[in-house]
């Protein structure tokens, strides 16, 4: 047993946040709806980089409150956060000096969203995380999934892994203070040695940052389960089960089918008997605002943990 997991094992809750982009269009593209889950909205509707990445002229979430994430995760009884750094559209939330794609140099908002809220979890004792897509990243002429502008023949992923992906996780574990893990995601064709390179990579950098199971190559601190799944039984390792409140993990407007607060609390109740954690998700709005519905639940659960549950 591991004890850098420790606090990993005791935490049970966290919560897990999906901004980018993607929030703007909110799952409608020029006048259609793209069916499926808001953050993919550049894959399923084959939107060329050039357009795409107009949007972060527009991205200027001028009621992002740090604070007010923080305090409601606090609320809720969630014991740690871990938000988008880079998602698959491969914009970065962070200032980066390996890509103008990022929140700090293309946006007219110009701040470093994980900055405020790296500050504001010391300040409120919350402990943060970041999730990175290290396999696809579809404005990246090199990384995996964009068919669309780029040839997938001339490719070149390990120079991409090499980089970019490294120098920037590099970047995320070095620029914001106490990173408790990296939630690396779809490993796709990664190879073992380029898993193995960003785990030793992140121990390296930080020994205590945990690496999650996407990974790749069976390699990370701990398991993840399918988004949304619990096992059936006990499982005998860490694990963690991803999931959304609604339907979609990037804000999309038209997603209203919400989960009641009976269903959260019971899968909650359900995963931390099997000895899970709940990685519960929000997709806050273009303008920075996480949706009432997602508050209004996250809240009556921390209202229900403080009568029933141990701290
Ligand atoms: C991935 C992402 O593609 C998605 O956008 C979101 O970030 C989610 C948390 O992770 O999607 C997955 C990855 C793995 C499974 C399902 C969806 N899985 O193992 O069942």
């Amino acid at each position: 047993q591991d004890p850098r997991l420790n606090w990993w094992r005791d935490a049970k809750f966290g919560m897990f946040i999906h901004w980018g982009l993607y929030a703007i269009p909110a799952g409608e593209w020029k006048g259609e709806k793209i069916p499926g889950i808001g953050e993919w909205i550049m894959y399923r509707a084959r939107i060329p980089v050039r357009e795409y990445e107009q949007l972060a002229r527009e991205f200027n979430p001028v009621h992002f409150d740090a604070a007010a994430w923080v305090s409601l995760a606090k609320r809720a009884g969630q014991k740690y956060m871990v938000i988008t750094a880079k998602h698959h559209d491969g914009f970065c939330l962070f200032k980066s000096a390996y890509t103008d794609y990022n929140i700090v140099d293309a946006t007219p908002f110009g701040r470093d969203v994980l900055k405020e809220l790296a500050d504001e979890c010391q300040k409120q004792d919350m402990k943060l995380g970041f999730y990175y897509s290290q396999t696809q990243d579809w404005h990246h002429p090199d990384g995996d999934g964009n068919d669309w502008d780029y040839d997938e023949s001339k490719k070149d992923f390990a120079g991409y892994i090499e980089h970019y992906v490294k120098p920037q996780v590099r970047e995320l574990l070095t620029n914001y203070g106490p990173v408790c893990l990296i939630w690396f995601d779809t490993p796709k064709g990664i190879t073992a040695d380029q898993s193995q390179a960003l785990l030793e990579l992140v121990h390296q950098l930080q020994p205590d940052c945990l690496v999650s199971g996407r990974l790749g190559n069976g390699l990370g601190d701990y398991a993840s389960a399918g988004d949304n799944r619990i096992p059936q039984q006990r499982v005998d390792l860490d694990w963690e089960t991803p999931a959304t409140i609604n339907d979609t993990w990037g804000y999309k407007k038209d997603d209203h089918n919400w989960k009641s607060t009976e269903e959260l609390i019971h899968k909650l109740v359900d995963i931390v008997s099997k000895g899970g954690n709940y990685l519960l998700n929000v997709g806050p709005t273009a303008e920075g605002i996480i949706p009432q519905p997602s508050v209004e639940r996250l809240e009556a659960m921390g209202a229900w943990l403080q009568i029933n549950g141990e701290s």
